[in-house]
């Protein structure tokens, strides 16, 4: 086996190398060394902006509170992070609602296919009604999350076979899908074959051959280097999706109120940083990413949409979600889904 650097990031993922990439050294040992998972690499904006809010914390703590920041799933996959946020090994994580579901069923009702025409309906949201009441649940299941989500972005279908056109094209399609129940229902109502598998194996799945395609955010498909190992890219825009910053609430618990204060800030400063270096990105990226060998392709929307209501994955999930969450989701988007 030839050792390339993917390899080598899959050794970190495994859990073999858990040194934090980003870090800087307080003068003196922190009275809290706190640590932050996530699935993203390096230089994925996020990574970028929490980078900068790990001095900024050490700052405004007088250097009490050291962040130590694990990118790039070097802790492990998300659902297993989930598990290690969940009992304190790890004490913040950040992760999609729609994985977060898993745990905290409601948590993935932003998901909902083609629910958001665009971002400014999708701040409006996230920073309103639908963010407020997805946190209520999340607090619920005893997890501590910042007020404001970081961005993900509008998910878009590649392929290693064919470009994505219409509905039809998605059936008997074998795609990789993130692990939650609204992903797989997603696509098995366009008769696809979704494979659920973690964003930590997603090149491998595709470089070999496991899946024909995936769905992601063109921010994402970047810095994962997806064009390596797939062709067509679909303009589908089918679900908009972020990241919460989610905290174990043992270890915020002991945090002194001044500190929490100085780490929320932060973490919420920096999401809306975060957030404006996306939306930066995504003017530029189409045509990068085409310089890279990705063919786009614009399909029309609502002939997607149209057969997940044929298909009964609006009426199903508005079920699931229940009446009342369900009417706050059709509020913040200003028309009827189901
Ligand atoms: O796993 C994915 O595809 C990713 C990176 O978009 C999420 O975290 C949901």
């Amino acid at each position: 086996m030839t050792v390339t650097r993917r390899t080598i990031l899959l050794g970190a993922a495994a859990g073999a190398l858990a040194t934090p990439f980003i870090r800087v050294r307080p003068a003196m040992a922190a009275e809290f060394s706190y640590k932050l998972a996530n699935n993203q690499p390096l230089d994925h904006p996020s990574n970028v902006r929490l980078a900068e809010a790990q001095k900024a914390i050490l700052e405004a703590t007088s250097g009490r509170f050291d962040l130590q920041i694990f990118p790039s799933n070097q802790l492990g996959a998300d659902t297993d992070v989930l598990g290690q946020l969940r009992s304190g090994g790890v004490d913040f994580f950040q992760l999609s609602p729609v994985i977060l579901s898993t745990l905290v069923p409601n948590a993935s009702i932003n998901g909902v296919g083609f629910a958001f025409p665009d971002y400014d309906t999708v701040w409006k949201a996230m920073d309103g009604e639908l963010g407020a009441y997805a946190r209520g649940q999340i607090e619920g299941a005893g997890l501590v999350v910042m007020d404001k989500i970081w961005d993900n972005g509008f998910r878009q279908i590649t392929s290693s076979t064919k470009p994505i056109e219409t509905p039809a094209d998605l059936e008997g399609f074998k795609i990789r899908v993130p692990v939650s129940p609204l992903w797989t229902s997603l696509f098995t109502a366009f008769g696809s074959a979704p494979a659920s598998i973690n964003f930590a194996e997603v090149y491998t799945a595709l470089q070999t051959g496991i899946v024909d395609g995936q769905e992601n955010p063109l921010a994402i498909m970047k810095v994962a280097k997806l064009w390596e190992v797939q062709k067509y890219c679909s303009m589908t825009n089918h679900m908009w999706d972020g990241f919460w910053m989610l905290g174990n609430r043992r270890s915020w618990g002991a945090l002194p109120e001044d500190v929490q204060q100085a780490v929320a800030d932060n973490f919420n400063a920096a999401a809306l940083k975060q957030r404006a270096d996306i939306a930066e990105m995504n003017g530029s990226l189409r045509g990068e990413l085409e310089t890279s060998g990705f063919v786009f392709n614009d399909p029309d929307p609502k002939a997607f949409e149209d057969k997940l209501r044929e298909a009964g994955f609006y009426e199903e999930w508005k079920s699931t979600y229940g009446e009342d969450a369900w009417a706050i989701l059709e509020s913040a988007i200003g028309r009827s889904l189901a």
